[in-house]
């Protein structure tokens, strides 16, 4: 018999969950305005919110904190992971920062002025609301491909460069500062961008001088998925894969709570000596000395070890399997869902799950909301609370895909809790048709609204 797949490490501490009924979940998120964001995470049983700095780290990283420096200048941490940034990413530069966002923060103080347009493929929301921000323009070149729920196409967060070319040509080339391609694409489904796509838009920012960036927070998991269908990378490791995709670009912006496999940090890494210098001042003020920028010494080590384990094949196999399993067994009951798979997350294709739930009236915050009531399981919204107002025009934004996204935490949970994931949303399919109305927005605020929104059900 082929020996059936198993997780590449065993567990050596646990963390108890606690349990609740239906009927105490029903007055908790009541309290909550029916957001899930207001929630006390004891409150959730399991915890598919995000996978963002709720990983769990290996026995080798924890050593590495107690190996930290916690020098103001000069840390022996910093020079750590500025050896593994160097090794793994190919930058000779880069700036730590305390997070994802700040890493926005700082590269977009220096890049960004009003009234600029930035090509990409489906900003993340801090990305957009750091462009927003800044009067700049966020302008979304996914392939069609990527907005059909349905169609199974291997890289669905695929650039469109003709839709890139046409911002190049119809707008002065000085107002577009960059183009930030996000590896993968978070927002369309956690869905990976090939190789050849990357060099591509690479040769088109070349030809009208745009610099081009990666949004960087699962370079792995995207690399995992080139190694596994692009023919031209099936015999490359991912550590060449991920050398080779950096060397097309002239930067990153990055997330360590993803890729990174720690619970906090972020970088920008580069390798334009000048821009370094400019980026240096603001990281300086925004986040810290440049050798250490919002994290501690102890955190820059783990993040150094997390990105050689973050690389290895036998992890990313396990990862994006485990996300496999759990879109495989929903699938079988029936629940719609975004396909192909994504990298960290299924997402529920909510239009198909309550057809009869108009976007105005939130149908992917609803089966969120009703996912916990069920089962204590956490989801997030990925739809029209998410997408916020037009700045311009302040009318609500319906987005073509409206999702339930399920974020699968690395190395925390096991396939039995992907198993009980899967029923208690077959449970909610079976009753929708008893759901009848959304909610309405009771608060929210101007930006960035769906983390304190309070909602009130119809
Ligand atoms: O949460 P931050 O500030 O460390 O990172 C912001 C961020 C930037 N880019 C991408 C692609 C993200 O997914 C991202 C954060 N994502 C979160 C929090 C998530 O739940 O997906």
């Amino acid at each position: 018999m082929k020996l059936p797949f198993a997780e590449p490490f065993k567990i050596k501490m646990v963390e108890n969950l606690k349990r609740t009924t239906k009927e105490e979940r029903e007055k908790y998120i009541k309290d909550s305005y029916y957001n899930l964001f207001n929630l006390k995470s004891e409150l959730v049983f399991i915890d598919l919110l995000t996978d963002s700095g709720t990983g769990a780290m290996s026995d080798i990283q924890w050593s590495e904190l107690m190996k930290g420096d916690e020098s103001y200048a000069g840390s022996r941490s910093y020079y750590q992971l500025k050896e593994a940034i160097k090794d793994i990413l190919g930058f000779e530069y880069f700036l730590p920062t305390h997070q994802g966002r700040a890493a926005e923060n700082v590269l977009f103080s220096v890049l960004i002025k009003k009234g600029d347009i930035i090509p990409g493929n489906s900003h993340f929301d801090t990305t957009k609301g750091h462009i927003e921000f800044r009067g700049g323009k966020a302008v979304d070149c996914t392939i069609d491909e990527g907005f059909d729920p349905t169609l199974n196409y291997p890289f669905k967060g695929n650039v469109d460069l003709n839709k890139l070319e046409r911002v190049f040509k119809e707008n002065p080339i000085e107002k577009i500062p960059f183009v930030i391609v996000t590896i993968t694409n978070n927002t369309g489904g956690g869905q990976p961008v090939s190789l050849e796509n990357i060099k591509q838009v690479s040769a088109l920012c070349k030809k009208y001088g745009v610099r081009l960036f990666i949004d960087g927070a699962r370079f792995a998991e995207n690399a995992y998925f080139i190694k596994e269908r692009e023919e031209a990378y099936k015999n490359k490791t991912i550590r060449e894969i991920v050398k080779e995709l950096f060397s097309y670009v002239d930067g990153m912006t990055m997330s360590s709570k993803k890729d990174g496999m720690v619970n906090m940090g972020g970088f920008i890494a580069m390798r334009d000596p000048e821009l370094f210098r400019e980026a240096s001042v603001f990281n300086i003020m925004f986040e810290g000395f440049v050798t250490y920028g919002g994290m501690n010494g102890r955190d820059m080590a783990a993040l150094a070890r997390g990105l050689y384990e973050s690389t290895e094949y036998d992890y990313l196999e396990y990862r994006v399997k485990q996300v496999e399993y759990l879109g495989k067994k929903l699938k079988e009951y029936g629940v719609p869902i975004l396909e192909p798979v994504g990298g960290h997350a299924v997402f529920i294709d909510a239009k198909r799950f309550f057809p009869h739930i108009p976007q105005s009236e939130y149908p992917a915050q609803l089966l969120g909301v009703e996912l916990y009531i069920e089962g204590g399981v956490r989801g997030v919204e990925i739809g029209t609370i998410l997408a916020d107002r037009d700045p311009e025009t302040g009318k609500e934004r319906f987005p073509k895909l409206e999702l339930l996204r399920l974020a699968i935490p690395r190395r925390v949970y096991t396939n039995n809790h992907m198993d009980y994931v899967a029923v208690a949303a077959a449970n909610v399919f079976e009753k929708r048709n008893d759901i009848k109305r959304g909610f309405k927005i009771i608060y929210e605020a101007p930006i960035m609204r769906h983390f304190t929104v309070k909602l009130k059900r119809l």
